[in-house]
């Protein structure tokens, strides 16, 4: 008897030793502890012990089952510590190691004209106006003098959604809105950035493109004030040495009209292949506000006049930053728009 419980002792601490789990434990637990474990039996067996030998032999039993309890117990939070610092092991962060890189995003390189653009204009006191790409047809054309005869009013020039309402052709709707909304009140100093919609697709033409409209209505506005507006505007985006011509056009809108040039940002006037040898390149339209504009929008011709200019984003950015297709602008491909 007493070899067997020496023998269960050291099976006992050997395969407790040898446990590294929690449910390896429990296992050894019930191999002799349980109701049918080998100390359990042993305990069982103490009535057939001869009587003199009893008390001994049951102090060694129990003495064995505390120490059995004790060493379970010891390595029970032995396994439970090393586990904790297994996982502490496993998500400790190391603070020396370098960071993740973060893609840095950029300006669209449109996005960086329009801006300044923006910037130059409200410097000399004009205000940022919006309004909807979805317009009534009133509002893109009928407001702006366009009569119904004229091309951009056919499906084969606009984007229609209805017969009266269609995706704006220029910005020029919003300064009407503007006009109507201020009710005749003066001045009137803004501009109208924003996308337009044309059925037109080539190299240097874009289905959607990005203009800049601007209006001045006040008493005794002049040609002057837009000329200086614009010689301003355009030694502000191009260069202090720039030049600018005013040749007479024709918008149904404006009365005079006039297209702007610059002298060529390439050659500074003196002829090459950007300004077809001209020396002049093509940036802006512009003219005096037509009597029936004002009139239709709240204003008295008799009493205010207006000058108006419109120009268009993606040629100004094709070339301030010498750019020939267009397309280029909407490819959203990183080699080239990481360039500006
Ligand atoms: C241009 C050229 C000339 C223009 C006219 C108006 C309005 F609404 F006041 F009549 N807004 N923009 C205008 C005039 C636009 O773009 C080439």
């Amino acid at each position: 008897m007493l070899d067997e419980i020496a023998r269960v002792q050291e099976d006992l601490e050997a395969e407790i030793a040898g446990a590294h789990t929690q449910e390896s434990l429990e296992q050894i637990r019930i191999k002799f502890l349980g109701k049918k474990g080998r100390l359990t039996t042993l305990m069982r067996s103490l009535g057939g012990v001869p009587a003199e030998e009893r008390p001994q032999v049951g102090q060694k039993l129990n003495k064995l089952k505390k120490r059995a309890e004790q060493l379970l117990a010891e390595k029970q939070e032995a396994i439970k510590s090393s586990a904790i610092a297994a996982r502490w092991d496993a998500e400790r962060i190391d603070v020396t190691l370098p960071g993740f890189p973060f893609a840095m995003g950029r300006r669209h390189p449109l996005q960086v004209v329009l801006l300044e653009i923006e910037e130059i204009f409200s410097s000399m006191g004009f205000k940022i106006a919006e309004g909807p790409d979805i317009e009534y047809d009133y509002y893109n054309f009928e407001a702006l003098n366009i009569p119904r005869e004229h091309p951009a009013r056919d499906m084969q020039d606009s984007y229609y959604i209805s017969s009266d309402i269609l995706l704006r052709t220029h910005t020029s709707p919003v300064q009407i809105r503007t006009m109507e909304a201020m009710q005749g009140e003066l001045p009137v100093r803004i501009i109208a950035p924003g996308k337009v919609y044309r059925r037109d697709d080539d190299v240097t033409h874009s289905p959607m493109f990005h203009q800049v409209e601007g209006l001045a209505v006040d008493k005794h506005i002049s040609m002057a004030d837009l000329k200086g507006t614009l010689l301003l505007f355009v030694r502000e985006m191009f260069g202090g040495d720039r030049e600018i011509r005013l040749r007479p056009s024709f918008f149904p809108f404006t009365e005079p009209s006039a297209e702007v040039d610059i002298s060529c940002i390439i050659c500074d006037g003196r002829g090459c292949r950007v300004c077809s040898e001209t020396g002049w390149l093509e940036i802006l339209g512009s003219g005096m506000v037509h009597p029936r504009v004002l009139e239709m929008s709240g204003y008295d011709p008799k009493e205010v006049t207006g000058y108006a200019f419109g120009m268009g984003v993606e040629r100004i950015a094709m070339l301030k930053y010498g750019i020939d297709d267009i397309r280029l602008f909407y490819h959203n491909d990183l080699r080239m728009l990481e360039q500006y």
